[in-house]
């Protein structure tokens, strides 16, 4: 006889999530005490909502009270292929080659829901993808899908890094995991690659100094204190998990959502420069290079020719 747990994590699986994992939904003061940290000296940039719901971020029973277990999932991104570095080329990150992840990963995440809801109809639950003000990769790590690498990113034993994370929070008891071990050792191979030294240090991303950020976060021009993006990365960044030994694991997802629109992996410098809106409409409606909007795509790739 399947115990709920099992037969939550089966049907996960089902429904494609590549991994899931059970934690028990208590509070992390240390976790809160590093967040408030990484606040303090400004990391998150010009990312106020990071500031926002600081209490939530920390305990999620004021999320949804009576939280008993969050329930984390991972999907497998990793479409194969890689950026041919041409001159003049700017490269778009590997998670935003396909679809925008937010969506198929919620649909399916609200399904799970709905089914858990069937098995055990008295329960609550939350479901949750990046937009909630929730420690995603934290909670990860507790319910053993992955340990978070010394880049910041959570990475699973089985499919590296390149994983999406998304959670459901439920007032029913379950089994739990360990949490995730940390497979980093002495590596530093991630810290050495940034190529705008981010890695403040091990475990810690200042996104002032992230391309990522840059690229998608950051609003307005490159100039005094903001840094540019540079090694023609025109949309977030790969490198620190390009270089981790970890994601020679890496495996083809099946998942056609997250498959490369035809020629969206990099697309050359002038092209972005000149791209109308239209344009920018046909090629990214749907895509998480949309975040940044047309402007914010002509921008990087001006600041990239620039270099
Ligand atoms: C804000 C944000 C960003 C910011 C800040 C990044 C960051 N490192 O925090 C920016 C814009 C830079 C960013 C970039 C990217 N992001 Co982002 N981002 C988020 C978001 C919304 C919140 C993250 C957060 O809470 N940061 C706050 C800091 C304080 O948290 P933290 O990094 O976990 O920091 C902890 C460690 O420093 C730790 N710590 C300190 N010392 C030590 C010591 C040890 C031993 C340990 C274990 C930990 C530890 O304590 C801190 C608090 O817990 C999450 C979604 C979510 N709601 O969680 C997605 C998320 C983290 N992003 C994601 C992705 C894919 C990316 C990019 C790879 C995209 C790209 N290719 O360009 C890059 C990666 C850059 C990088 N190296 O981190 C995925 C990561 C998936 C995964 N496998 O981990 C997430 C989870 C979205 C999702 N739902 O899938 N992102
Ligand atoms: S995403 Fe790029 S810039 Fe940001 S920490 Fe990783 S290597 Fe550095
Ligand atoms: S490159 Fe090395 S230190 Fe960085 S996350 Fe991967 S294993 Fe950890």
């Amino acid at each position: 006889m399947m115990t709920l747990s099992e037969k939550i994590a089966a049907k996960a699986i089902e429904l494609g999530f590549a991994k899931v994992g059970f934690a028990h939904a208590t509070a992390h003061p240390e976790e809160a005490e590093r967040l408030k940290r990484w606040l303090v000296r400004g990391y998150h940039g010009s990312m106020r909502w990071m500031d926002r719901n600081r209490d939530k971020r920390a305990d999620v029973s004021i999320v949804l009270p009576g939280v008993k277990s969050v329930i984390s999932l991972a999907d497998n991104y990793f479409s194969g292929g890689h950026h041919s570095n041409g001159p003049a080329m700017g490269k778009i990150s590997r998670y935003a080659w396909g679809n925008d992840y937010h969506r198929h990963l919620l649909e399916r995440i609200e399904m799970l829901a709905a089914c858990i809801k069937e098995m055990a109809p008295d329960s609550e639950s939350r479901s949750y993808v990046d937009t909630g003000p929730l420690m995603e990769k934290m909670w990860a790590e507790k319910s053993g899908i992955g340990w978070r690498g010394k880049h910041s990113n959570v990475i699973t034993r089985e499919f590296g890094s390149w994983v999406f994370l998304g959670e459901i929070l439920t007032t029913l008891e379950l089994e739990y995991n360990d949490h995730a071990e940390d497979l980093c050792g002495t590596c530093i191979a991630c810290i050495e690659a940034c190529p705008t030294g981010a890695i403040a240090e091990p475990y810690v991303v200042d996104s002032n100094k992230c391309i990522a950020y840059l690229t998608i976060e950051h609003r307005g021009s490159f100039d005094g204190t903001i840094a540019s993006p540079v090694d023609g990365w025109l949309f977030g960044c790969d490198v620190c998990q390009e270089v981790c030994p970890w994601n020679r694991f890496e495996k083809e997802t099946d998942h056609p959502e997250y498959q490369p629109r035809a020629g969206n992996a990099e697309i050359p410098l002038q092209d972005a420069v000149n791209m109308t809106q239209e344009e920018f409409n046909q090629r990214f409606s749907g895509s998480p290079v949309e975040r940044t909007k047309r402007d914010g795509l002509a921008r990087n790739a001006s600041a990239l020719l620039r270099h």
